[in-house]
């Protein structure tokens, strides 16, 4: 384990749950998206992610992740959707399979084609199993995925352990960015049930009470993307925050 994940460590060791504030490049100016990487950060968030579905200019990836780190502390942390979300500015990448996508590139290519890259720009690799439920929005078809039916909790328990088995110390279930229901409940409790590392959901996720759901049922940590793009996220994002905190932590071997 690298700093940053330590880090990461460190703050789900204090508060039991943290909260992951995600920042879709493609959608903001620098300036747009330091501004609200501070106020993120305000909000007591344990980092930022910074990447996107289709994001693909990585001048402007560049442009984002500088002017983010001139204004926060937290942690910098790449979310990307293919080699052209490798950055040098940045603290850390989710070096991420997409487990459940038909197409190998997604699963192993892109990795190693990007792998030099993120050794060259000593960025710390963090190791995600990625999973898409449902349709997985954007990156349900970016990421040609076969979808585990949200009714089939028990499809997505057996990925997870898989991931586990593969000693990826994370799994992030997505249900897509900007969907309107994130992973059910049931979900991330059967997740829970077989997958004993860090447990990550996001997608869909704005209010205090999905925040809650989700945490209680078992994920550790949550990514917040599309709330962001309210001007008044505050008060919902400080909420979430607060809420998650709130709920017991799960035995979970780090
Ligand atoms: C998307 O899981 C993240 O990859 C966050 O989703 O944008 O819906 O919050 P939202």
């Amino acid at each position: 384990m690298g700093p940053i994940e330590r880090r990461l460590q460190r703050e789900l060791k204090k508060w039991g749950k943290i909260c992951l504030a995600l920042i879709d490049s493609e959608n903001f100016t620098p300036e747009k998206a330091s501004k609200i990487a501070k106020k993120a950060e305000n909000c007591d968030v344990a980092g930022i992610l910074v990447g996107g579905s289709t994001a693909l200019d990585q001048f402007h990836l560049k442009e984002v992740v500088d002017e983010i780190k001139k204004v926060v502390t937290l942690p910098v942390i790449l979310f990307p959707n293919n080699v052209t979300g490798i950055c040098p500015s940045a603290d850390a990448i989710f070096f991420m399979s997409l487990l459940n996508s038909e197409n190998p590139y997604y699963i192993a290519e892109a990795q190693a084609l990007g792998a030099l890259l993120v050794w060259k720009y000593k960025l710390e690799a963090i190791p995600v199993g990625y999973l898409v439920v449902g349709s997985g929005g954007t990156i349900g078809f970016i990421g040609k995925v076969r979808g585990i039916p949200p009714s089939k909790p028990s499809l997505a328990a057996m990925y997870s352990l898989a991931a586990h088995y593969l000693g990826m110390r994370y799994v992030y279930l997505e249900a897509g960015s900007g969907v309107t229901s994130h992973v059910s409940s049931d979900m991330v409790r059967k997740v829970r049930e077989f997958y004993k590392g860090n447990l990550i959901v996001g997608g869909g996720i704005r209010t205090k009470e999905d925040a809650y759901e989700v945490t209680s049922a078992g994920a550790d940590i949550i990514v917040v993307g599309n709330l962001l793009e309210n001007e008044f996220f505050e008060k919902p994002l400080e909420e979430i925050v607060n809420v998650i905190r709130s709920v017991k932590s799960h035995d979970i071997t780090r």
